[in-house]
């Protein structure tokens, strides 16, 4: 590899974070049920330690996203309690989510419930996360709602979007200067008719209302099959809306497999578009990213640091695209040319330069084998192993 592409490498390493979720350490399922690990987090603790084990070995996860509710169960009375143990633990609360699906209150929505009590709790919920965020100096309150219906003509759905645009402002009106609403969109499940925010218009539509610091964020898994992304990042891109992503793959509905494991090639084009956006532009894009997954089967901190090392490798393929070399060829219509642009940097093999970078860093050149050598999963498999809790996460 010629010395200019491994700087480029490098260069896109050193400013590539990725924020981790704490639902992803615990104990997570489908509908049909759970199936634990003895090492799976229970507490709010353990998932601070686990996280830090993967920033540890990658030096690139210094966040972690937390759910209020699973996370905070006594609401923001344990604020000062978790701002403490993050700072213990060496890792910041990143993304502060707050939890609008799980009450029995929400079988029919929240911020689109008809019952105005429902939506003024969820109103309510929603600024008390908001609190939790300023508090904990969070930038980000990202939105998730499961709101919609699952049979015709049983939910008035132009009602039940005004219902969301009165909220939504007066959450923005809580967000400090320096905090964002990401407002996710999704297009099905838990309902299966109608879902109030089914899609990235919708969810543009809502931030634009919302307020000058509401953004979009794309979650990987949520859209349609064949559905095309990178355009859709493109899209929000060029209208200053993009805020952020989830990470996960999926090969049917939303799976919540690990980042590229079925299609590595559309993670690339993603990144594609947001470099290709910085360099036309000049610019650089203000995007969190942030995986969303929660695996059922595989180890809970291995498939965290596989994600991370992935999402690295494929972050680093999209670095070394030729800009330059790229517009003149779109310039021009040179099919074969352009599209090899993007090939060629998707085959390069980025592993022994990211090696390199990491062990400049003082960081283990295989973050994954020293996860394994470090002994970690089989004293707190030992340690955790046989409990049960009523804490909830997925599931
Ligand atoms: C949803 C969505 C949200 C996550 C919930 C638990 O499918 O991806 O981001 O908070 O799951
Ligand atoms: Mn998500
Ligand atoms: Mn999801």
């Amino acid at each position: 590899m010629k010395s200019s592409a491994a700087e480029r490498i490098v260069h896109s390493l050193d400013s590539f974070r990725i924020e981790l979720p704490s639902w992803g350490f615990a104990n997570t399922g489908t509908r049909f049920g759970k199936f634990l690990q003895p090492a799976a987090a229970l507490t709010i603790e353990e998932k601070f330690s686990d996280a830090e084990q993967v920033h540890r070995l990658t030096g690139v996860c210094p966040t972690l996203a937390l759910h209020v509710l699973w996370d905070f169960p006594n609401g923001a009375a344990d604020a000062d309690r978790i701002a403490a143990l993050a700072a213990s633990r060496g890792i910041r609360p990143g993304s502060i989510n707050p939890n609008l699906f799980e009450d029995q209150m929400y079988k029919h929505g929240s911020f689109g419930n008809p019952d105005p009590r429902v939506r003024a709790h969820a109103l309510q919920h929603a600024r008390d996360s908001v609190a939790i965020a300023r508090r904990l100096g969070c930038r980000d309150v990202v939105l998730w709602f499961a709101d919609g219906s699952n049979y015709p003509g049983t939910a008035n759905i132009r009602q039940r979007r005004r219902w969301f645009e009165e909220n939504l402002p007066v959450l923005h009106a809580d967000a400090g200067a320096d905090q964002r609403l990401l407002i996710e969109y999704k297009p099905f499940e838990p309902a299966f008719y109608h879902t109030d925010i089914a899609d990235w218009g919708m969810a543009l539509a809502f931030a634009r209302s919302a307020g000058p610091r509401a953004r979009v964020l794309v979650d990987t898994g949520h859209h349609y099959q064949s559905q095309n992304i990178e355009q859709i990042v493109a899209w929000l891109l060029a209208d200053g809306m993009l805020g952020g992503f989830h990470f996960n793959d999926r090969r049917y509905a939303d799976d919540d497999l690990t980042l590229g494991s079925i299609d590595p090639y559309q993670v690339f084009r993603i990144f594609h578009e947001i470099r290709f956006y910085e360099w036309e532009s000049g610019a650089a894009a203000d995007i969190a990213y942030m995986i969303d997954q929660s695996h059922n089967l595989k180890g809970k901190i291995e498939a965290m640091i596989q994600t991370v090392t992935h999402a690295q490798e494929l972050y680093a393929k999209a670095a070394l695209v030729d800009h330059a070399a790229l517009a003149a060829a779109q310039d021009r219509a040179q099919l074969v040319e352009a599209e090899s642009v993007l090939r060629d940097a998707f085959s390069t093999d980025v592993r022994p330069v990211i090696a390199e970078w990491r062990l400049a860093k003082g960081l283990p050149p295989d973050p994954l084998d020293a996860f394994r050598q470090s002994g970690y999963l089989e004293r707190v498999s030992a340690e955790r192993g046989g409990r049960t809790s009523a804490a909830s996460s997925y599931a």
